[in-house]
């Protein structure tokens, strides 16, 4: 697919992924969405892919939300239709088995920062800027950010936050659990390559499991989670990449994974 509104690029085992639309501030389009899936779907079908990062174009958005000119025209069966296609692609990007970072580098609103909310963990430049103001605009989230965000930083922040509208500062958004590590602007693409370069450099089989094994039981009680824990690590024990790890530990040099999901 040729992509207009985000830029695709993969550089050795890591993807990136920006969205391009900066005289909007990135603002989300019905065309960007399909192009973000489609990317999503491409990246899925890449074994050699180890890490996903988010980002956006520009110096003063990750993304704004959604694209406030189509959302006013929409009636309440195309507000149903494009929140049930955008949430069914946030939920294909959490499920990704590889780790993905968003590397939020400014406004992070609405549905951007629904989509930051989907990855695995945020890293964001000190000009960074996190909200959900859609009350603002008489609405409420709609790509799952009443979910998401409660389960991450608590349930009354998230009412405090969602309730409001208000629009934190990247430090604050790390104070409250949001955001992993501040960076400044310039150093942000850096640190995010830094940390997704060392994921990379692990055994893809067990960073599948690792992911699924948290997002399963995040969604579950401590014994399904347990249970699934065991499972995981059953598979990991067979795989290539354990037999490096161990044979590496034991002969006392560094393990060189070979990854892939065959592995
Ligand atoms: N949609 C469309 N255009 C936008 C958006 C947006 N979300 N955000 C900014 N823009 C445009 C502005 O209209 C402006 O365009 P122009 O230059 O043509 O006038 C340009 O980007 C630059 O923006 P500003 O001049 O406003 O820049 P400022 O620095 O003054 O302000 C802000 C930056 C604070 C980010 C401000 O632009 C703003 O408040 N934007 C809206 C933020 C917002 O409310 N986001 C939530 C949207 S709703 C949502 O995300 C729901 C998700 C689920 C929906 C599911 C249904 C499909």
């Amino acid at each position: 697919m040729e992509y207009k509104n985000i830029i695709f690029n993969v550089e050795d085992v890591i993807a990136t992924i920006t969205f391009n639309r900066p005289k909007a501030l990135n603002a989300l389009n019905a065309d960007l969405m399909n192009e973000f899936a489609c990317a999503l779907y491409e990246i899925d079908e890449n074994e050699d892919i180890r890490v996903l990062i988010l980002t956006g174009a520009g110096e003063k958005s990750f993304v704004a939300g959604a694209d406030i000119t189509e959302l006013a025209t929409y009636n309440p069966l195309q507000a149903k239709f494009f929140t049930e296609k955008g949430q069914n692609t946030l939920d294909k990007l959490q499920q990704l088995s590889i780790p993905v970072i968003a590397a939020v580098n400014g406004f992070a609103l609405g549905g951007g920062c629904e989509i930051a909310l989907a990855c695995d963990f945020i890293y964001a430049s000190k000009k960074a800027k996190f909200g959900l103001p859609e009350i603002n605009l008489g609405l409420i989230p709609g790509f799952g950010g009443t979910q998401r965000l409660p389960r991450l930083i608590g349930m009354n922040m998230a009412k405090e936050l969602i309730l409001t509208g208000n629009i934190i500062r990247a430090e604050d958004a790390q104070r409250i659990g949001l955001v992993n590590k501040v960076c400044s602007a310039e150093t942000l693409m850096d640190e995010v390559i830094k940390t997704a370069k060392i994921i990379a450099s692990k055994g893809k089989v067990s960073l599948c499991a690792a992911k699924q094994a948290i997002n399963t039981g995040m969604n579950a009680d401590l014994a399904t989670g347990c249970k699934f824990e065991i499972d995981a690590f059953s598979i990991c024990i067979a795989s290539e990449d354990a037999k490096e790890g161990t044979t590496a530990f034991l002969e006392k040099r560094k393990a060189d994974f070979k990854g892939g999901l065959k592995g």
